[in-house]
């Protein structure tokens, strides 16, 4: 199939900015799912509320768009009740990891099988430009017109701290890569995390003189370097992209079956 038959085209015009990553993001997750084969009816895309979360109105597979910060908690009802589908939760750095910081680290911490979609545009797109968890001491939002004071969360870091069984991380501009690391994490059967750094021209862009999109894109590519390249060796405040973890474990709805297996046995 072609990448439009993949998408809800009665929902277009769609709301993304000119040169917003989004887009970049959800041809390369539907790519992936075209290379592995997987019918429309296999697949649940779960969201929040943001840019990002939008993909779940755009995408035509299962969708449930939900509450901002509670998309990995709807997904993880939806994988129990049916394990064979593939979950993916698409989710901004806010929706992710500052109102669902919460659900993110547990649904690592139970290694459940759902893909994990963390698009770090450094910012909170939607609702205007406030500094997010991931935007990085010194640098502005609208919110934080002198730079924000807070440091930045280290993504892979806390999901792979957390118990996530596959974390990677590239950028928008390599989409060819991300689309390999989506396609790694969706084989994968536990807590599967994929990191994209991507840009946010409209307001991330904007209030730090970023340039426009392209020039941010090259900002991607220029800021990152393979895992373990000698260009980190030289120039350790390179971003490493990658694949951070992939290691089995038992799956939580795996062990929920073992659960209800010993309860119809009366094993207590
Ligand atoms: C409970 C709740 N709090 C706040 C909001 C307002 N809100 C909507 S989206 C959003 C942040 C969006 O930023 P992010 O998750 O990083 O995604 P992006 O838009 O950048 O893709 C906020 C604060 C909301 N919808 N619900
Ligand atoms: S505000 Fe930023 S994240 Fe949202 S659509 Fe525009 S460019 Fe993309």
């Amino acid at each position: 199939m072609a990448v439009k038959d993949y998408i809800r085209q009665r929902f277009f015009p769609q709301i993304w900015c000119p040169g917003c990553g989004n887009g970049i993001v959800m041809n390369s997750l539907i790519r992936a799912v075209e290379k592995l084969g997987y019918k429309k009816n296999d697949v649940a895309v779960v969201s929040g509320i943001g840019c990002t979360a939008r993909m779940s109105g755009y995408l035509d597979f299962h969708t449930l768009h939900t509450l901002h910060g509670r998309a990995l908690a709807f997904a993880t009802g939806i994988k129990l009740g049916r394990p064979s589908l593939k979950v993916i939760v698409p989710m901004g750095d806010g929706d992710a990891v500052a109102i669902g910081g919460n659900h993110f680290i547990h649904a690592a911490r139970r290694n459940i099988d759902l893909t994990a979609i963390v698009v770090n545009n450094r910012i909170y797109g939607m609702t205007g430009g406030q500094y997010s968890p991931l935007t990085g001491r010194g640098l502005k939002g609208t919110t934080a017109p002198y730079g924000s004071v807070d440091p930045a969360f280290d993504v892979a870091a806390l999901a792979s701290g957390s118990g996530a069984t596959f974390v990677a991380r590239t950028t928008a501009f390599h989409a060819p890569e991300m689309t390999r690391y989506f396609e790694q994490a969706l084989a994968h059967p536990g807590f599967s995390v994929v990191e994209v750094l991507t840009q946010c021209p409209t307001y991330f862009g904007r209030k730090n003189k970023l340039g426009g999109p392209v020039d941010m894109m090259i900002q991607l590519k220029e800021s990152t370097t393979p895992r373990g390249s000698k260009a980190k060796e030289k120039n350790p405040e390179l971003i490493e992209r990658g694949i951070f973890v992939q290691e089995e474990k038992l799956e939580y709805t795996a062990a929920y079956d073992q659960v209800i297996d010993q309860a119809r046995k009366g094993s207590a």
